[in-house]
């Protein structure tokens, strides 16, 4: 690479990618938009929202500097696209749309996986008090920071706290209100709000990128919603699914077997709990979660016994 090339060097975090144009904020506070440097491109990385790298100048008015370098990741997602995520508000509206539970604990899986926290939000209270509240309670029995909210009260303090270092993205499937949130956090018009169908009661997956918004010391992501993910495809392991479930890793503590699964062991207290400690739909989507990975082990030529 020619010394030409490497000249105006600045580190910095890329903050919004749109069709192969990445926004950069450099820890001066300056920002540089850029292109992809061919190196980044054959080395197989597809750089995202929250990455930190290194870009410098590329010689080209149009778009004057390149993506010289990523640098190392934390952690990252392909749903929603992310890096370097510390925090991790996972939205699941209580009605319209009606929550994926299953979406929920998956999510809960990565974020174990992936040293992610998270913070579960059942939102729009205003329509479903009671069911958003029963909800918010069960996760919050299982061990999680949950709270039900609606854009006509006040954010909790937790989530201000929380949003004030690292990087926080917002998660869930789509119409749940997550761009609704950053404009209440970050002031209206800030990002587009979509609308419901009347038919499907589903969101109109009005976010189409993740962009990164400075909030205190920290960085809030607005982000696609999204409804399917498949364990196995990111990368899951069986062994990893318990990471999802405090409440089960703390029940298995009583289980006669050091190396319980849960699922047919003798005097497993995980199974003695279920409806009374453990809430039934949690421990059901443990153990369907389980034997899937269980079945997509290394080596195995399928089946779970
Ligand atoms: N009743 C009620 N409606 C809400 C609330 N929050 C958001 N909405 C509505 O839900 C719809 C979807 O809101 P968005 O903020 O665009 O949802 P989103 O999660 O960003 O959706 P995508 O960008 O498609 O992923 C809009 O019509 C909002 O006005 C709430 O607390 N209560
Ligand atoms: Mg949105
Ligand atoms: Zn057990």
């Amino acid at each position: 690479m020619s010394d030409r090339a490497r000249s105006g060097e600045a580190a910095g975090i890329i903050t919004k990618g749109v069709g192969g144009t990445f926004s950069v904020r450099c820890d001066d506070g300056s920002v540089r938009l850029c292109q992809i440097r061919g190196n980044i491109r054959l080395s197989g990385l597809t750089p995202l929202t929250g990455d930190r790298v290194i870009t410098c100048e590329s010689g080209d008015p149009d778009i004057p500097f390149v993506l010289e370098k990523i640098l190392p990741r934390k952690n990252y997602l392909v749903r929603p696209p992310l890096a370097n995520i510390d925090n991790l508000f996972l939205f699941f509206s209580c009605t319209d749309p009606v929550p994926d539970l299953k979406l929920l604990d998956k999510m809960l899986i990565i974020c174990g996986k992936l040293d992610i926290r998270p913070f579960i939000l059942f939102s729009k209270r205003d329509k479903s008090p009671d069911a958003c509240d029963d909800l918010a309670a069960v996760y919050e029995n299982a061990g999680f920071y949950s709270h039900s909210i609606s854009r006509n009260e006040d954010i909790p303090e937790e989530l201000i706290n929380a949003l004030d270092s690292g990087i926080t993205g917002l998660a869930g499937p789509s119409g749940v209100g997550k761009s609704t949130f950053c404009n209440k956090l970050l002031g209206e018009h800030t990002v587009t709000v979509g609308n419901i169908s009347d038919r499907l009661k589903r969101g109109k997956h009005t976010t189409r990128h993740t962009e990164l918004f400075e909030y205190g010391d920290g960085f809030i992501t607005d982000t696609p919603g999204f409804t399917s993910l498949d364990l196995f495809e990111v990368g899951v392991l069986y062994t990893e699914v318990a990471g999802g479930f405090p409440e089960i890793v703390r029940a298995s503590e009583g289980c006669r077997f050091s190396d319980c699964r849960h699922i047919a062991e003798r005097q497993c207290r995980v199974r003695e709990l279920v409806g009374s400690g453990i809430d039934e739909g949690r421990y059901a989507r443990y153990r369907e979660f389980y034997e899937y990975l269980y079945s997509k082990r290394p080596n195995c030529s399928g089946g779970y016994k």
